[in-house]
């Protein structure tokens, strides 16, 4: 395979940075060449020094709590639908509709997790979760780190990580070591949503402050088999950062951050979504018109169809090709029912355990 860039023209503003020299190259803002005018951009550029050099960043306030509760209300319509056909079964002994977003899924878990376990593993992709992947401050402050022409991943996550439970912990990873090592050079961004108020006593994210400037390290499957885990041996030196995020605030990673979650030791649900965006210059799978500095999918050159394979990607801002932005809930919810039939990335030749049966 050649390198990647010999066969991936124009991508220098996307190069994850080693150093703040790339700043300048990854404020979109600076080029004015934003579809963000009428707003203030949400990520000053002291901000924006700091995700470079650290690799991380935590913005308070960036998402209206309006903005949420329509990914909340569509979690509570699922527990109620997966509870009430439990009760009915005689597997549950109630349905717990009297608690609020951050008790219920604990109190039910305390008699079955197969209702966080359906959450976990399935593919909610209600008109609220479109709404979040596509809300303007998010979209301003992605394209301030990705630059103007943005794709949104349709890798996306929610996580409710129950209290006292070791599924819900997630070992150290970059995810990167989940991608096509194709994209290791290039920034895909995390935007780590958390729906309540994250603390490091429910098992908020934790990062190793510069390791986005390590490589890609070596992976190993972790002992639950649902996880790629870097060993505490291979871990690269730097402070482990306990990043609290408050609802409503945004923790910002790239690809190659390492970081981790631990288990929750409280008694609300860590309710998060994870939320994932990168420049249409990178391999992407997005119906788009390709531009001439862009990755065209070639497998005799080694590039692929997109960082990870099999999920839909699509546009989410642009100036070159305005018209093909996916704008309603209805077009997204086509690409999340198509997935396309490629093959999953599986660099560290892992076997994944076969997804936890449920019963609903
Ligand atoms: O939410 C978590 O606990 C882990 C999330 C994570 O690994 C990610 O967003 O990449
Ligand atoms: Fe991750």
């Amino acid at each position: 395979m050649k390198s990647p860039k010999s066969v991936l023209p124009g991508n220098d503003n996307n190069i994850i940075s080693s150093d703040s020299s790339a700043l300048k190259e990854n404020d979109a803002s600076s080029r004015g060449t934003s579809s963000k005018a009428a707003r203030p951009t949400p990520l000053s550029k002291e901000q924006i020094k700091f995700f470079h050099d650290r690799g991380y960043l935590v913005v308070d306030d960036l998402i209206p709590h309006d903005d949420i509760q329509p990914v909340m209300d569509e979690l509570t319509s699922e527990i109620d639908n997966h509870a009430s056909k439990l009760v009915a079964r005689g597997r549950l002994s109630r349905s717990y509709a009297e608690e609020g977003f951050e008790t219920r899924l604990a109190k039910i878990s305390q008699e079955t997790d197969q209702v966080a376990i359906a959450i976990w593993n399935g593919i909610l992709h209600g008109p609220g979760i479109f709404h979040l992947i596509t809300q303007p401050r998010l979209l301003d402050a992605a394209e301030q780190l990705c630059g103007p022409e943005l794709i949104a991943s349709s890798v996306y996550r929610l996580r409710p990580k129950i209290p006292n439970y070791g599924y819900g912990a997630v070992p150290w990873h970059q995810d990167s070591g989940y991608f096509e090592p194709y994209c290791d050079n290039f920034l895909v961004l995390t935007a780590w949503v958390p729906l309540v108020d994250a603390t490091e006593e429910n098992g908020t994210m934790w990062v190793i402050a510069g390791s986005h400037r390590k490589p890609v390290l070596n992976h190993k499957m972790h002992v639950s088999a649902k996880y790629l885990e870097i060993e505490e041996k291979d871990l690269p030196p730097g402070e482990r950062v306990c990043c609290p995020v408050r609802k409503g605030g945004v923790l910002f990673i790239t690809n190659r951050t390492v970081h981790a979650s631990f288990i929750n030791r409280t008694r609300i649900v860590r309710w998060s979504m994870d939320l994932r965006y990168q420049s249409a210059k990178l391999p992407t799978n997005a119906s788009i018109t390709r531009l001439p500095d862009e990755a065209v999918p070639s497998p005799a050159l080694g590039v692929p169809a997109a960082c990870y394979p099999p999920e839909r990607d699509f546009l989410v801002r642009s100036q070159a090709r305005r018209d093909e932005i996916i704008q309603s809930y209805e077009e997204f919810c086509h690409l999340r029912e198509n997935p396309l039939n490629q093959p999953v990335t599986n660099r560290f030749n892992a076997t994944w355990a076969a997804p936890k049966p449920v019963e609903i």
